[in-house]
Order: structure tokens, then sequence, then C-alpha cells
């Protein structure tokens, strides 16, 4: 009777939240993308203790309220991992992840924060544990929207994002949707966050690509109000701004991709 009103009581807290539970095997692909990355993809950072990494991101919010994350809650595993990107080499997106990354790829000496050590290890992952529990929630775990905006993952990429930004140095560039009616959005990670931590001492230009979808109308350029908008913005933080429709690097990189296109021709 006790071990039934036991499982009762587990799984109904376990679907507690609306959004999509913690990636199944999270431990194994976080040691598992911090090896490859220290070892093999920027083996300057072999050094580093990826058994440490993964205990210090299980512990940012193991047993903890998912909806009571704080930047300090991390703190531990940003100790850990410094970002160090060379000037000049930071691209920033939004709405545009795929071809960014794309992009950085080709270009080897240029990152995005998912081409940065703790960027890698949790792209696209999910993750959240639970009040008194030493278990992930594979289950479910908070949507932003729909539960809680302080909830861990969230607050990680709001956190790692500002420390991007903070770090860049020299020029930085950002790979904007043109497809979309407003390519430059302020409530955006890159709009909310990064824009508003980038160090006008150490950045002094940004240079906005706002590329197109093959085969859509463009809904955004650099002379639309979004753009204005940013240009703006980073023009009161003392940092020049520049602008480039369909920037031909970005242009070529889907044409690989869809080469029959009537506009790659
Ligand atoms: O909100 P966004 O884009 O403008 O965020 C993108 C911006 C990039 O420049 C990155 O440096 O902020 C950084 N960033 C990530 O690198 C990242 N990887 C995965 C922000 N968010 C990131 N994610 C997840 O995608 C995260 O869950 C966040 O909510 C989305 C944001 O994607 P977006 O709206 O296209």
């Amino acid at each position: 009777v006790v071990v039934g009103v036991r499982m009762w009581r587990h799984s109904s807290e376990h679907m507690k939240w609306n959004g999509t539970g913690s990636t199944a095997h999270f431990q194994e692909i976080v040691l598992e993308r911090c090896y490859n990355y220290t070892q093999l993809v920027q083996p300057e950072l072999r050094d580093r203790d990826c058994q440490k990494i993964r205990e210090a991101f299980r512990n940012a919010f193991i047993s903890k309220d998912p909806c009571s994350a704080t930047e300090e809650d991390y703190h531990p595993l940003m100790k850990l991992v410094n970002p160090t990107v060379p000037c000049d080499k930071t691209v920033f997106w939004s709405k545009t992840k795929e071809l960014a990354h794309q992009y950085t790829k080709v270009q080897r000496e240029l990152f995005t924060l998912e081409d940065t050590l703790l960027g890698y290890i949790a792209d696209d992952l999910n993750w959240c544990g639970d009040t008194g529990s030493y278990e992930m929630n594979y289950q479910s775990c908070p949507h932003w929207k729909k539960d809680c905006s302080n909830n861990f993952v969230s607050v990680f990429w709001d956190l790692v994002s500002k420390r991007f930004a903070e770090n860049a140095c020299g020029v930085v560039q950002v790979v904007l949707n043109g497809s979309i009616s407003n390519a430059f959005d302020r409530k955006s990670t890159f709009g909310r966050v990064e824009v508003h931590n980038l160090n006008p001492m150490k950045v002094h230009t940004l240079q906005a690509w706002v590329i197109h979808d093959l085969g859509k109308f463009p809904s955004d350029s650099c002379s639309g109000s979004s753009i204005n908008d940013l240009k703006w913005i980073i023009m009161q933080r003392n940092i020049k701004f520049t602008c480039q429709d369909n920037y031909s690097s970005g242009k070529f990189l889907q044409c690989v991709k869809k080469p029959e296109d009537s506009s790659c021709r």
C-alpha cells in the first residue's frame, strides 16, 4: 500500500510542468560533449576537468525548485569555464541559428556562443530537477511562458549570453533574419541581453547582416524600423553600427543547400 501511494505521488509530481522534460541521458551527453570539445574541437582547453564541469552543471539545479533559478546557482560552473573568444571573432544571431552555425563552421576562426565550451555543451538540451529529489525530471520542466521565466534553462542562456557579450571585443557581427517582420527584436536574447552587455571600451563596431530565406519575400531589411531601433541603441552606446542586406557569404551558404533556387543562379 505504501509503495502504491508513493508511486502515485511521484508520477503526479513529475507531470506538473508544461514544458518538455530533461533530455534523456543529459549527464552522459554533457560529459561526452565536454570531452569532444576540450580534446578535439579546441585542444587548447584540454586541461579542463570535464567531470568537474558535469558535476558543477548538475549541482546548479539538482534538488532545487525549478522555478527559482538565479545566476548565483551557476557561478561555480562559470568559474570552471571562462569564455575566450579572440577580438573580431564574435558572431551573434537571432532567429537565424542554423545559418549562423553553418557560417562559423565554414569560417572556423569565428565563434557563436555554441562554438564556445558552455554553449557547445548545452545546445538543444533541456534540464530541470525537483525540490527534495536527487534526480532530474525527465517528464516535464517549467515552460518559460506558461510556468516561470526564472527556470534553469532560461537563466542559463541569459547568463552565458551576457558573459559572451561582455567578453566580445573589436568588430562583432550579428546575423539577423530578414524574412520575419522584426529582424531585430528587443525581447530576444540578442536584443534584451547581448546588445546591452557589449562593452563600448572594447567593442568598436557592430556589423549586422540581414539575411532573407531563399524563396521567401523579404519582410525586413537594413532600412526597416526594427534595424533602425538597433542602430539607435548601438549608437547611443558609442559603438559604430553597419548593416548589410543579403550578405553574400550568407547567400552562398543558403545556395549550397538549395542550389536550384532561382536566386542562386
Ligand atoms: O533570443 P535570441 O534568438 O536572439 O538568442 C540568440 C542569441 C545569440 O546571439 C546567442 O549568443 O543569444 C545567444 N543564445 C544562444 O546561443 C542560444 N542557444 C540556444 C540564446 N539562446 C540560445 N538558445 C536557445 O534558443 C534558448 O533556449 C533561447 O530561448 C532560444 C533563443 O533563440 P532565438 O529567439 O532565435
